[in-house]
């Protein structure tokens, strides 16, 4: 049992703060490292000491090794936290870490490494009753033995690289004829991307759910899951909404798919807060896929709906903690969505979009969570990810929340870059979704930029000019949905008999 007095984040925006508020709830001092770009950033604001690991580029300064450890040693840090992305996933940077006597909160590098190649991955499971899709054992290169594997697995099928992630590296085989040219083009490509030309084939999931399974375990020996997060609105392998509980899964399935995760979770002798990720096809069958060696970016849906602040266990079971609890205490209350808002332009394909916040400004109230890691004033640039916060709506019903979710959107205001406010407007309110029968396909069958709500925020006398000149009716027969703002109707003096 050790206890860490002093946590460094190795990472930037609404993560480091997220991490930050942990540490100050538990009385852990922290350091930020950042790079010359975010000197005035939030979350470099928040830490109680600061070291600076270089330029703007990630690549000079907060994927730098040795910079990071450094920076570690010289402000006495006894333990490292690494988020997400960035370094959060590479073995050699947790092995690093340990032997600079530095604790890493999150896996050991054996975990890391196996669950970081999915043949790897699916051959550690294979010893255990896992449902996986059919496919080949191992990796494939040579044409003749695809072909009779193509035969075995049957049509359509997908060729994913081994070392892939996020959907890279991945193909789909429509026609058997095409099997051969496709192998080629999926090898190269994969040697390109990691360096790595290993793939292999499964049969392709029509119309599938992506389903993940939140776990912890702890250095006792006890693995626990936290329920499931339904994933599947992505767009390009990018998640956009999230939610807990899946509107799909009943108790018993839910059951099923936790024990399951346990499993993998426990194939790689896991240590510390990980992802279980499935798919469910149509007739509710669920498929291991890969694990998540990392806290993730939709976790706070996990957290409303159990309670459980899952940074905090990260670092106690670091600590050499036992899990603060039980599976059995475990219950979800209510329902979380989360939708992540992301610098980008919605109507122009989701083009990142930079530029400086000149108002910003997030919803608050019950049920309500925003993590950002952005303030007014501040800049959005080209050399980070474009996600400027989550917001995060808990409901006792799935339909409290979507309905929490489209007021907090109405009410945060956000100028100077685009933001995907408007898509989460969209998703909240289509029928699809508000159903609960909706799958990965969701964003490419449903949305267009048409169907965004436009703001157009104009005077006062443009606006009584709008209304006499132009009819509802006129602007949807030319498909265009328009919702007027006046600043009449934002005047807070609009009730007041006088005005
Ligand atoms: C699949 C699949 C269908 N069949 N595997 C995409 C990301 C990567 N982690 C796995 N992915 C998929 N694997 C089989 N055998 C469909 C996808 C997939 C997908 C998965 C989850 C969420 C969104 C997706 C979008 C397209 C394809």
């Amino acid at each position: 049992m050790r206890s860490i007095k002093k946590v460094l984040i190795a990472n930037r925006g609404e993560i480091a703060l997220r991490i930050i508020r942990t540490c100050r709830e538990m009385g852990i001092a922290t350091v930020a490292i950042h790079s010359e770009a975010d000197v005035t950033a939030p979350f470099v604001l928040a830490a109680d000491e600061i070291v600076c690991v270089g330029p703007a580029p990630s690549s000079e300064s907060y994927l730098v090794i040795e910079k990071v450890i450094g920076a570690a040693k010289k402000t006495g840090a006894d333990a490292i936290h690494p988020g997400y992305g960035f370094l959060s996933e590479n073995p050699e940077f947790s092995e690093a870490v340990e032997s600079a006597g530095i604790a890493f909160i999150g896996p050991k590098p054996h975990a890391i490494r196996i669950m970081g190649d999915k043949l790897s991955a699916k051959e550690a499971v294979s010893v255990r009753n896992i449902p996986m899709v059919p496919g080949t054992e191992g990796a494939i290169s040579d044409p003749e033995e695809a072909i009779k594997e193509a035969a075995k697995i049957g049509m359509p099928l997908i060729i994913k690289a081994s070392a892939g992630g996020g959907g890279k590296g991945m193909r789909a085989v429509h026609d058997a004829a095409l099997v051969e040219d496709e192998l080629a083009r999926a090898i190269s490509e994969a040697e390109r991307s990691f360096g790595n030309g290993a793939v292999f084939m499964e049969r392709l999931v029509l119309k599938p759910r992506h389903i993940e399974v939140q776990v912890l375990a702890d250095t006792h020996g006890n693995v626990v899951h936290l329920f499931e997060r339904e994933c599947s609105i992505q767009r390009r392998h990018q998640k956009v909404v999230e939610e807990a509980p899946s509107a799909l899964l009943d108790d018993k399935l839910r059951d099923e798919m936790g024990k399951c995760a346990i499993e993998v979770a426990k194939s790689c002798d896991y240590v510390g807060a990980g992802t279980v990720e499935f798919l469910v096809d149509e007739s509710r069958n669920f498929y291991f896929l890969e694990m998540n060696t990392r806290l993730q970016v939709e976790h706070p849906v996990t957290e409303c709906i159990t309670g459980v602040d899952l940074v905090r266990e990260q670092i106690r079971i670091a600590e050499g903690h036992p899990i603060s609890f039980s599976q059995e205490d475990l219950k979800i209350t209510g329902h979380s969505v989360e939708l992540r808002v992301y610098a980008e332009n919605t109507g122009a394909g989701f083009l990142p979009d930079t530029g400086v916040l000149k108002r910003y400004s997030p919803p608050v109230g019950p049920g309500i969570r925003v993590d950002d890691g952005v303030e007014e004033g501040g800049e959005v640039s080209i050399h980070y990810d474009p996600m400027l916060s989550k917001l995060i709506t808990h409901g006792p019903t799935r339909e409290a929340a979507i309905d929490r979710m489209i007021q907090a959107i109405d009410n945060y205001e956000v100028v100077g870059v685009k933001t995907t406010l408007d898509f989460g407007r969209f998703a909240c309110d289509h029928e699809a979704f508000r159903s609960g029968n909706f799958d990965t396909g969701f964003v490419n069958e449903h949305f267009t930029p048409e169907k965004l709500i436009r703001d157009l925020p104009v005077s006062d006398d443009v606006f009584a000019e709008l209304v006499t000149e132009l009819s509802l009716r006129e602007l949807s027969q030319k498909s265009i949905n328009v919702r007027v703002t006046s600043s009449y109707e934002r005047s807070p003096w609009r009730n007041r008999a006088e005005y």
